[in-house]
């Protein structure tokens, strides 16, 4: 097996953050590299595009998260089987990414303007996202985002609404998820309590 090197903040969130869950729920050997705030203007011009996460393959760097998601995804038996599963997936990790680069957006943003932008994503953007991923679940019998198991469609809408869900983020009601898409509220509960995911906070 190639040795694999994934590169990212050190925060237990963000964009490398299903691909870690995943790596560890599939007992793949993988050195988990993280870094501080403070480094990243050391770490960005290793990097091909300026940007993180990568993985590293023996000696080639991977960009893209979602792609190191489905890379993950697929060594550890959570990506999903038939092609119409997979395009769900693949839809669910894009709708979840397409969001988090408008809240990266806002970063910066003080103030006022913060708040009118915060509040405009809350009320446009994330609430339309989340009803479609209740939807999604819906559809799939309620428990989870395709296969009736779970899948690193199911991380990455987890980490996400972990960071919705958690206060971190000025303007951004905490019951927001809870209010407009309470399937993936309740979603989210199954995740944190599922035990590959329990395992992995737990040896963090
Ligand atoms: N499309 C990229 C976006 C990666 C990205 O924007 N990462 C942020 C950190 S979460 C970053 O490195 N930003 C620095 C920059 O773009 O200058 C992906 O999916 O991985």
């Amino acid at each position: 097996m190639a040795k694999l090197k994934l590169t990212y903040f050190d925060i237990d969130g963000g964009r490398a953050e299903p691909a870690r869950i995943a790596f560890s729920i599939g007992g793949i050997k993988f050195e988990d590299n993280r870094f501080g705030f403070d480094k990243f203007s050391a770490v960005k011009p290793t990097t091909p595009l300026g940007q993180v996460p990568t993985l590293t393959i023996d000696d080639r760097q991977i960009t893209q998260c979602n792609a190191i998601n489905r890379f993950a995804a697929k060594l550890a038996g959570l990506y999903p089987a038939s092609d119409v599963n997979s395009l769900v997936c693949d839809e669910v990790m894009d709708i979840v990414e397409e969001c988090t680069h408008k809240l990266v957006a806002t970063f910066g943003l003080e103030g006022e303007a913060l708040q009118v932008a915060r509040t405009k994503l809350a009320e446009g953007a994330f609430t339309n996202a989340l009803k479609l991923l209740n939807k999604r679940i819906v559809e799939q019998g309620g428990l989870y985002i395709c296969e009736n198991r779970l899948t690193i469609a199911d991380l990455k809408v987890f980490v996400w609404v972990h960071a919705l869900n958690s206060g971190i983020l000025d303007h951004i009601p905490t019951d927001l998820v809870d209010l407009v898409a309470p399937q993936v509220h309740e979603h989210y509960q199954r995740v944190a309590e599922s035990p590959g995911v329990i395992e992995y906070y737990a040896k963090r």
